[in-house]
């Protein structure tokens, strides 16, 4: 590691280079020193770039805040319409070099750090990933509050502050081990604490009942166990534009009087150790993506973030209204992000009735004009259903609330469908039975004037499947937003070679019109700029292989398709059919099939969830296979498999500009939308996939020439179910059956027997839910294709270009667009700058 010395000599420029920022470079880097040095406490002898990166980050954040709070003040002062964005899930990643490209200072201020000889990349890398979420769905948040700010809209992000996010990945003898992350532990020079904007959240206790004077039914919680929400703030700038919009995150934290009873007993010690308890709210994220897990810690999560954030919005509405609600629903909406936030149906119904007084059918009327849901998943193991028992336990209130909204839900449902007792017992909102459950997401349909689905498919799906019955109440609820991703991170500021020639050839109006990628179709027929294009692939390629070298001794070769799936492990994602693929290969070259082969460089990451057995099982063969392939002389530069450990916002930031191929292959039906998907086809990736999710939106915008499809329809896959024979395929299969031959022999665990004989099962079992062996015959076909167009560099380019050029409509910009226009109707408020 390199002293730090700073360079006292003038820098090379003395004109204004920071225009955007209104400051000098001058003033800029005397900020940077005065923090270094004064602030920080470091000189030259500081070896660790970390407090460079952060002397950097709180000289940019500094010129955020007086747009940040022009931008704040404007919204109120001007009274407009605003929607807020309610997610357990803000998957953030770093920030820094973001807030550069998104401030018009990234050249400058490279060139700044230059001149004072330190490394910005360096710098970029000490950041942690500020790692609030488990995959698509926090992602997706991230990437939709950069495009509000850009947009101009004013939109609010209401999250948890999570000590610890996601967990971290070690692969150890194959197998994950997860260690805690504990992103904190340096502090977050990007956030401000706001402790007066805290709120109080109470939990436990009982209610009571009295008529009041105008002969309404009044109740109050008493007795109640509280704890405080205290936010922290995190500007989100828009694309040079001035708007500065705020994540507001909730930690949770003990109120003073917290356990006085023992403080007074002299339980000192024990009373401040039970500041625990409440802090504890706040503590770690749920690793679980896709799967509900019912636990009572969870439940308060989830609580706290819908309460808190209720009550940030009603007392600044007060602040400005007083109580009067009149114009509450015409000027705030709330989207909620899946069901993991929508016990605020209940909580608006109880801020408006309990403490500000309404009466039901008018706090009822407001309600259901200000909430809208999103949908992520259609798997039954992901719906979130909480006991009755313990709701009655822990919001008493709410409990009653929910009891109530259902009364008047199930009165409303039978006027519609007199006598018809199965619809009413299918669409209540308590689930009858041994126990008593409450449906989240009927909860969230019920009180929401908008339920919307992720993708095309998705939204169809959730429309004759899951909420059918719904659908035929309320058609005009139900409307699909395809997900995108934010091309200023996914494809500006990760791919910075490809962005330069992107707008040296077609302007730089693509950074917030992604529609205008079209204006590159045409050039896909210009051999110099496929040859430009070409280069700058290779060269990802060659970044990738120079970063993962450090922890794989592999022989990569850049010359070979990089075929890439990284995303959460889960079986319906089937990295399992993946692997079966990589196996058939090693069978082919161990068999001297060679002929017309296609080097290939298969990477595989991602994470499982702590419990989740089968998806454990699935990375530790993935490492299994890798060891005895990339060891086999015999496969030399012709095969890898590579697992690449911790798989998350920054690393794909590295990946994807480096992808060839990229593998979308779940059981149709089942992913929602997918997101890395899009990320890929920006990054000129060509997606092998089923349709499923938004494969099938992008290979319409793409083409089927330029896309290699694969495997069952949903209609197939449905079909096939009742009668799937996964024996008798495998029977029939040469290929396949060689390859499970191979497994079962233990080839890929010679010193470990039986290890994944689970696997096998699944694989052959006709109660297999995600069809691997259905699929397998296609998929491998399809991997041909690719092969064949590989060995076609001029076309396999074309096609790389076409898939960036029609990936236009995966910008999250058209779907807050959509979003807009049909949900929230905000209108954009421009912030002077
Ligand atoms: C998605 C989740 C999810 N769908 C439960 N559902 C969670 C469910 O902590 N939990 O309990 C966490 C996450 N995540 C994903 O959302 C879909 O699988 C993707 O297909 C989709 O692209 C993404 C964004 O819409």
């Amino acid at each position: 590691m390199p002293h730090r010395s700073f360079k006292t000599s003038k820098p090379k420029s003395t004109i204004t280079i920071l225009p955007d920022l209104g400051v000098t470079e001058q003033d800029f880097i005397a900020d940077f020193k005065r923090y270094y040095s004064h602030r920080l406490g470091r000189d030259e002898n500081c070896t660790s770039p970390h407090y460079a990166y952060e002397a950097l980050s709180m000289a940019i954040s500094d010129r955020l805040i007086e747009r940040w709070k022009r931008t704040y003040n404007t919204y109120k002062d001007t009274d407009c319409k605003r929607a807020y964005y309610l997610s357990m899930e803000f998957l953030m990643g770093r920030t820094l070099s973001n807030a550069m490209l998104n401030l018009g200072i990234t050249e400058a201020v490279e060139q700044a750090m230059y001149d004072l000889g330190l490394e910005i990349e360096e710098l970029i890398e000490s950041e942690p990933d500020a790692g609030l979420g488990n995959g698509g769905l926090g992602r997706l948040a991230a990437c939709f509050i950069d495009s509000c700010a850009t947009l101009q809209l004013p939109v609010t992000g209401y999250g948890l502050r999570y000590e610890y996010g996601m967990f971290s990945q070690d692969i150890v003898n194959g197998e994950q081990v997860e260690k805690p992350d504990h992103w904190l532990r340096n502090g977050n020079v990007w956030e401000i604490e706001r402790p007066e904007y805290t709120h109080r959240i109470k939990f436990g206790g009982h209610t009571e009942s009295h008529i009041d004077e105008l002969g309404n039914k009044r109740t109050s919680w008493i007795d109640t166990q509280d704890i405080l929400a205290v936010p922290y703030d995190t500007p989100i700038p828009g694309y040079r534009n001035g708007t500065v919009n705020t994540l507001r995150l909730w930690k949770a934290t003990a109120t003073e009087e917290f356990n006085l009873q023992e403080f007074n007993a002299g339980d000192y010690a024990e009373s401040v150790a039970a500041k625990n308890t409440a802090e504890n709210i706040t503590m770690v994220l749920y690793p679980n993506d896709a799967n509900e897990n019912g636990k009572a810690l969870r439940l308060r999560q989830q609580y706290l973030l819908a309460s808190a954030s209720l009550q940030d919005v009603i007392d600044s509405w007060v602040g400005r209204h007083g109580n009067d609600f009149s114009e509450f629903a015409a000027k705030n909406t709330f989207q909620l992000n899946d069901t993991h936030p929508s016990i605020a149906v209940a909580e608006l119904m109880r801020l408006l009735m309990d403490v500000h007084g309404l009466v039901w059918g008018d706090a009822w009327a407001i309600t259901r004009k200000t909430m809208a849901y999103t949908n992520h998943t259609l798997l039954p193991e992901a719906l979130e259903r909480w006991s009755v028992n313990l709701f009655k336990q822990m919001l008493p209130r709410l409990m009653e609330i929910i009891f109530d909204i259902n009364a008047h839900f199930m009165a409303e449902v039978s006027a519609h469908w007199p006598g018809d007792i199965g619809r009413l017992s299918r669409m209540s909102i308590i689930e009858e039975g041994n126990e008593q459950y409450v449906r989240m997401a009927y909860l969230a349909i019920v009180g929401s004037y908008s339920v919307n689905g992720v993708a095309a498919l998705h939204s169809k799906l959730l429309q004759q499947g899951l909420f059918r019955d719904f659908y035929e109440f309320w058609p005009g609820k139900f409307n699909n937003k395809t997900n995108g991703v934010t091309p200023r991170r996914w494809l500006a500021a990760c791919n910075p070679e490809l962005a330069e020639l992107i707008t040296a050839t077609i302007g730089n109006g693509w950074l917030t019109d992604l529609s205008l990628l079209k204006k590159l179709e045409p050039f896909a027929e210009d051999k110099k700029f496929r040859k430009r294009w070409y280069e700058i692939k290779q060269g990802a390629k060659q970044k990738l292989i120079d970063y993962k070298k450090l922890e794989h001794d592999v022989d990569f070769n850049v010359d070979a398709i990089f075929d890439v799936q990284v995303k959460r492990v889960h079986e319906y994602k089937r990295q399992l059919l993946n692997v079966l693929h990589v196996i058939h290969l090693y069978d082919r070259i161990k068999r001297g099939d060679t002929a017309n082969w296609t080097d290939r460089c298969v990477l595989i990451g991602g994470k499982a969830a702590p419990g989740y057995y089968m998806a454990k099982k699935i990375i530790k063969l993935i490492n299994n296979v890798s060891s005895v392939i990339n060891s086999d002389p015999d496969v030399g530069r012709k095969l890898k498999l590579v697992f690449l450990p911790n798989y998350r916002v920054s690393a794909m930031e590295k990946i994807c500009p480096g992808a060839d191929l990229s593998e979308q292959i779940s059981t149709a039906g089942k992913e929602a939308s997918g997101t890395g998907n899009m990320k890929f086809m920006m990054n000129g990736a060509l997606t092998i996939g089923t349709l499923d999710g938004a494969n099938i939106e992008i290979r319409e915008e793409v083409g089927d020439e330029n896309f290699f499809l694969f495997g069952l329809t949903e209609e197939q896959v449905e079909e096939m179910s009742h009668h799937y024979d996964p024996n008798a395929i495998i029977n029939q299969d040469e290929d396949l059956l060689r390859v499970i031959r191979l497994l079962e022999c233990g080839h890929f665990n010679q010193f470990e027997p039986g290890l994944f004989d689970d696997i096998l099962a699944s694989i052959k079992s006709p109660h297999d839910p995600w069809m691997t062996a259905a699929d397998f015959r296609s998929f491998i076909d399809a991997q041909k294709r690719v092969e064949a167009a590989y060995k076609d560099q001029e076309h396999w380019l074309k096609m790389s270009i076409l898939n960036c050029a029609a990936s236009g409509k995966f910008s999250t910009d058209r779907t807050i667009t959509d979003y807009n226009n049909e949900i929230w109707k905000l209108a954009p408020v421009s912030i002077k700058f």
